[in-house]
């Protein structure tokens, strides 16, 4: 598991070079977001479960046919499996704001995701639908505490539906 900090220092040693501009650049703009990327995982911590509800009633809203026989969240247990899963990708979500960086994700989330939802029948667009449901949630939630520049948010969600639509089998 990698951080911003960890991640630039890693690529700059395995070539011997010292910290030049570019990376002072990618630096200084990584501790200019600290305030608003721990606002956000604190808004994330407070609200999980209602953030997490609320985006599984809009995703089920907008293609209820996944809640009807013959859908993958049909059943009380593959619903609770739909409600955990975007419970993952929040929690997971929320380290990598932290750590300004998706490598949690890679290790954690994608690996081998793509494969499971292909092998269980999971439609792989109403996942990604559900991500960005997530992201809109929790973007509007930092807004209203007052953080005016919640881009801070986007990479992580955008990378995981960015990995799970594209990755090959
Ligand atoms: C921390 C990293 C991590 C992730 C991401 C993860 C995902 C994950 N989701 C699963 C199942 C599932 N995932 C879903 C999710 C959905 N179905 C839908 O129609 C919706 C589009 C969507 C919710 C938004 C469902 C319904 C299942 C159960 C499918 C089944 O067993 O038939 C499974 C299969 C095993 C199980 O049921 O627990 C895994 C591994 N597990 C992990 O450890």
């Amino acid at each position: 598991m990698r951080d911003a900090v960890t991640n630039l220092i890693k690529t700059y040693d395995i070539t011997g070079r010292y910290l030049d501009r570019n990376a002072i650049d990618r630096l200084k703009s990584y501790f200019d977001t600290g305030a608003a990327r721990i606002a956000a995982a604190g808004v994330i911590n407070a609200n999980a479960a209602a953030i997490v509800k609320a985006a599984s009633l809009k995703l089920f809203d907008e293609l209820p046919e996944l809640i009807r026989p013959g859908g993958n969240a049909y059943t009380t247990r593959r619903y609770a499996a739909c409600l955990r899963d975007m419970d993952y990708y929040l929690r997971y979500a929320s380290y990598a704001i932290v750590a300004g960086d998706t490598n949690v994700l890679d290790e954690r989330v994608l690996q081998g995701l793509r494969e499971t939802y292909n092998s269980l029948g999971t439609p792989i667009a109403p996942t990604v639908r559900g991500i960005q449901i997530i992201k809109d949630l929790v973007k509007d939630r930092l807004a209203a505490t007052g953080v005016t520049d919640t881009s801070c948010v986007d990479a992580p969600f955008d990378h995981m539906t960015r990995e799970i639509s594209e990755r090959d089998i």
